[in-house]
């Protein structure tokens, strides 16, 4: 049996776009099924153009989808299904709107996948386990659709394989590298969607599956590594014992991760990170107003933030901060604040979204509800794009500030800043991050003007 795995493409530009790299799901869940003895292959359509004629003799094809890229993902499932091939979708959107998106797939995977996809094409093969016991399965009958009870999380991540990138089309071995070591975060951040798909409760692998999962990545992968982990520090005894095992086993590469402000309270656990190669950290800083930090329940305070940022510059480590604005405590002098205050404390990098209501979330709902979602095109569900009512600013007015704060971040002074210090690399940054705002306030004025278009009927269901 072929399967074929896709992940469709992003809408709009990210931090990643010059260097992509995948979500692991697809590629994960065709390695466990490879390892069954079926014949699969994945294509990023962010990485290159898919061979659609594989696609198109395979048994099965299977969708990869978030938020923002399910528009493109349900054409290529119609494409698919027009050519009677069945379709089976997953990841973070189709898990929270099953109902929507069964309408262009035969089946929905809601929730991890790693197991669920396993028995449905057990099912499509040998037609056991009965459909009706997949748990976390939606699929279509009799004219209804039938959302079969939730799969419990995985509790033991050890026996998955590591995710095999040869069966990545066009993947070359110079590629940022995406590692996973652990899913979920005992946080309960409110706009955030990852706690609604892999829990608070915190799994992750064993120090040992760690280690040979990284001793065979770094006997062939040349670039650097990204721990995609949502807090790869929540638990630091366990983020210790990892990074004294990785450098005594003399395991160390250049590698980034994203962790919250509480890192910087463990001098041990900062000390380890940058021994073991650590250059990056992506830190959800979110604010710098206190009501909005309370607002989106994120558990930290300014003084925290600014002892964060010291800390970790201190052990030469850098700071790619993000920040979310657009909280019903938010005002255009949030926004510039921000911007001064990243700007003051000599952060890296950044990234300035606007906070989205991304299904799944009680934000979403609370949107939803109080009839402040502006329209459900997902493809603007990226956090670049206003797609709600702002309490105390219009949503004009949030979508064009945003923008001017990344090019107050993002001016010549940073860019001469750095070419005084002969950093090539952050001149190359602030020149792209230059670009891509003046490509994205040349574009605001079409979409803020086509809001009230856009404007669908609101999707059904929790
Ligand atoms: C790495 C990462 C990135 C990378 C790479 C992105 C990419 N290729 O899309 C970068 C940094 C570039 C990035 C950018 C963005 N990201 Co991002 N990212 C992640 C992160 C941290 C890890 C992804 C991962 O590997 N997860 C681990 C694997 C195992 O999980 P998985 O892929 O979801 O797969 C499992 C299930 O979903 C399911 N499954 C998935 N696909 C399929 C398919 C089938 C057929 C089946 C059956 C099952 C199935 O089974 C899998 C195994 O259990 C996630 C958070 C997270 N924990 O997932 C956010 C996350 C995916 N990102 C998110 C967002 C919002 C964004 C941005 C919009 C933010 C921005 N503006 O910069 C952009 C959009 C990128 C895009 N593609 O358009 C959201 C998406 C939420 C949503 N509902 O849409 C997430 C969930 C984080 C969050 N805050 O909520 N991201
Ligand atoms: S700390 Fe990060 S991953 Fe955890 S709930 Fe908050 S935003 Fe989500």
């Amino acid at each position: 049996m072929r399967i074929s795995f896709i992940e469709a493409k992003s809408p709009s530009a990210n931090i990643f776009s010059k260097f992509p790299i995948p979500r692991l799901g697809a590629v994960l869940l065709s390695t466990i099924l490879k390892e069954q003895g079926y014949e699969a292959k994945v294509f990023i359509e962010d990485i290159a153009a898919p061979d659609w004629s594989y696609i198109e003799n395979s048994d099965i094809v299977c969708i990869s989808t978030i938020t923002s890229t399910s528009k493109r993902a349900y054409r290529i499932a119609d494409r698919c299904r027009q050519k009677g091939i069945p379709v089976v979708m997953g990841g973070a959107h189709p898990s929270f709107l099953p109902e929507e998106s069964i309408e262009h797939a035969d089946y929905v995977v809601r929730g991890e996948g790693d197991v669920t996809l396993p028995e449905l094409i057990s099912y499509f093969e040998k037609g056991t386990p009965d459909i009706a016991s997949i748990k976390g399965l939606s699929y279509r009958s009799n004219g209804g659709i039938i959302n079969n009870p939730p799969r419990p999380l995985i509790e033991d991540l050890d026996p998955f394989p590591l995710p095999d990138f040869k069966l990545v089309s066009h993947w070359m071995p110079s590629n940022i590298y995406p590692i996973s070591t652990s899913r979920g975060c005992p946080f309960n951040c409110k706009f955030c969607s990852v706690i609604q798909m892999f829990g608070r409760k915190y799994r992750f692998k064993s120090v040992e599956t760690m280690l040979k999962e990284l001793k065979h990545i770094h006997s062939f992968s040349k670039g650097s590594k990204f721990f995609v982990d949502d807090n790869f520090t929540a638990n630091k005894k366990r983020t210790k014992e990892l990074l004294r095992a990785m450098i005594a086993e003399h395991i160390t590469f250049k590698w980034s991760a994203q962790v919250r402000t509480d890192v910087a309270k463990d001098e041990e656990l900062l000390r380890l990170m940058a021994d073991s190669g650590c250059d990056t950290v992506h830190i959800g800083f979110e604010s710098v107003n206190p009501k909005t930090l309370e607002a989106y329940n994120k558990k930290q305070n300014i003084d925290e933030i600014i002892h964060c940022i010291r800390m970790v510059k201190d052990y030469g480590i850098e700071i790619h901060g993000m920040f979310v604005f657009g909280a019903d405590t938010d005002t255009v002098d949030t926004l510039k604040k921000t911007a001064d205050f990243a700007i003051k404390l000599s952060i890296d990098t950044i990234q300035f979204l606007m906070l989205t209501p991304l299904p799944g979330t009680p934000f979403f709902y609370e949107m939803k509800e109080s009839d402040r979602l502006l329209h459900t095109d997902w493809s603007k569900y990226d956090g670049h794009h206003i797609c709600y009512k702002p309490l105390l600013m219009s949503p004009q007015t949030l979508h064009i500030e945003s923008l001017k704060a990344m090019g107050r971040f993002y001016s010549w002074k940073y860019i001469f800043k750095h070419l005084n210090h002969f950093d090539f690399f952050h001149v190359a940054i602030g020149l792209y991050g230059k670009r891509a705002i003046k490509r994205a306030l040349d574009e605001a004025m079409d979409y803020l003007s086509s809001i009230g278009e856009l404007r669908d009927p609101l999707p059904a269901g929790r």
